[in-house]
C-alpha cells in the first residue's frame, strides 16, 4: 500500500470520525489496497502515441524505470494520438485502483472531467512533456518537462546570431513554420518563440503549416511550400522527424538543404535531437541547428513519485535543462532573457 493513498485514507477516516463512534482498524484503512498488488507500486502510464523518435525514447525511458526490480508495475497505455483513448485509459487505471496516474497529454485541453475522476479516487495524478490547461490545478499532483517557448527563443536567438556573423539580413530571410500537433504544448511554444522572434528581428515568415511532429507529413507539407513559394530559405520543423521528411522534399525539389542561403540553400532548423539521422545531418550540415528536447523522463518522474511516497511536496512544475547542437563554430553561446547558452558544435572527429 503507497504511504500517499494510506496519508489519505487517514486523512478521510479522521475526518469521518467526529460523527461515528466506529473505530477504524489498520485492515480497513488498507481495504483499498488489494493484495494481489503486493509491494509493487503500481504505475498507470497514458502515452500519447508513437509519432517520434521522442516519443520512442520518452517511452522506453518509463518502461526501463518502472520495473519490477525497481518495486514497480508499469501498466501502459498508448494513446494512438487521440484524447479520447488516454481518457478510456485513465479511467481504466481509476477501475484498477492504481497507486500513481503519469499522463503524457496529446493536447493541453479537455482534461478537467477526468482527473477529477481521478482525483476523487485518491490517485495522485503527475503530468509529463505536454501541459495539461485545467481550471483547477490541484487536479495534478506537479508536471515535468521543457520550456517549449524558450526551446523556440533560443533556436530563433541562435539564427539571428548567425546571420548577423555571416553578413545575412534578417529582412532577407523567408521562413515556413511545420508545426507540431496543433494544440500540444510542445508546438505552441515553439510556435510562439518563432512569431515573437520575427517580430523583434523583422523575419517574413510567409506560412504557419501543421505537419503533426512526422517525417511522413513533414515531407508532404514541405513539398506544398516548395511549390507554393520560390524564395524559402530557413525551414524551421518543429521536430527532427517533420526536418528528416522536409530534407527528403527539399533534395526532391533539385534545391540544396544548408546554411548557405545566399547561395540558394534551404538553411534547416529542429528540435528534440533524439533522431540519430537528424544528428547525422547537423554533422554533414544538412541541418544547421537542434535545440534539444529532452524525453528521458522516466527516472525524473521516479524521483517525485519517491518524494510523495514519503510524504514531500515536489515542486509543482519542474524544467529540465536542454542543449543547443550546431554546425558551425561561428556562434559560440547565445543569450535569451540575460541567460547564457553555450552552442555544443556537431562536426565530423
Ligand atoms: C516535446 C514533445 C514533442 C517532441 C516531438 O516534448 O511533446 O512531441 O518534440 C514529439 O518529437 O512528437
Amino acid at each position: 500500500m503507497k504511504i500517499y493513498k494510506l496519508f489519505i485514507s487517514l486523512i478521510m477516516v479522521l475526518s469521518l470520525c467526529g460523527c461515528t463512534s466506529k473505530s477504524v482498524t489498520t485492515q480497513e484503512m488498507t481495504q483499498s489496497d488489494s493484495p494481489e498488488k503486493g509491494d509493487l507500486t503500481v504505475i498507470g502510464f497514458s502515452q500519447l502515441g508513437a509519432e517520434s523518435d521522442w516519443r520512442s525514447s520518452n517511452t522506453q525511458s518509463m518502461k526501463t524505470t518502472f520495473t519490477e526490480e525497481n518495486g514497480y508495475r508499469l501498466i501502459f497505455e498508448d494513446g494512438q494520438q487521440k484524447q479520447a483513448n488516454q481518457i478510456m485509459a485513465i479511467r481504466k487505471f481509476i477501475q484498477q485502483e492504481v497507486d500513481y496516474i503519469v499522463l503524457a497529454p496529446v493536447t493541453e485541453t479537455g482534461w478537467d472531467t477526468v482527473l477529477r475522476e481521478a482525483k476523487d479516487a485518491n490517485i495522485p495524478v503527475i503530468i509529463v512533456d505536454r501541459m495539461v490547461d485545467v481550471k483547477d490545478d490541484s487536479l495534478y499532483e506537479c508536471w515535468i518537462g521543457s520550456d517549449f517557448k524558450l526551446e523556440g527563443m533560443k533556436m530563433c536567438q541562435w539564427l539571428n546570431d548567425y546571420c548577423k556573423k555571416k553578413g545575412i539580413r534578417g529582412s532577407d530571410l523567408r521562413i515556413v513554420d511545420l508545426q507540431g500537433n496543433i494544440g500540444a504544448t510542445a508546438q505552441i511554444g515553439r510556435t510562439r518563440g518563432l512569431s515573437e522572434s520575427a517580430r523583434k528581428f523583422g523575419w517574413k515568415v510567409l506560412e504557419y503549416v501543421p505537419a503533426d511532429f512526422t517525417q511522413t507529413k513533414g515531407r508532404e507539407v514541405m513539398k506544398t511550400l516548395l511549390r507554393k513559394y520560390d524564395d524559402i530559405n530557413v525551414v524551421y520543423c518543429e521536430n527532427d522527424n517533420e526536418a528528416l521528411g522536409a530534407i527528403e522534399a527539399i533534395e526532391e525539389a533539385g534545391k540544396v538543404a544548408g546554411p548557405n542561403i545566399r547561395a540558394g540553400e534551404i538553411m534547416v532548423l529542429s528540435f528534440d535531437g533524439i533522431n540519430e539521422d537528424a544528428r547525422q545531418y547537423v554533422i554533414d550540415n544538412k541541418i544547421s541547428c537542434i535545440a534539444e528536447c529532452n524525453p528521458l523522463h522516466g527516472p525524473r518522474v521516479k524521483g517525485i513519485i519517491e518524494k510523495l511516497e514519503k510524504g514531500q511536496e515536489p515542486p509543482k512544475l519542474s524544467y529540465v535543462g536542454e542543449d543547443i547542437y550546431a554546425h558551425d563554430k561561428a556562434v559560440e553561446s547565445i543569450r535569451v532573457d540575460s541567460i547564457e547558452y553555450p552552442i555544443t558544435v556537431l562536426q565530423t572527429k
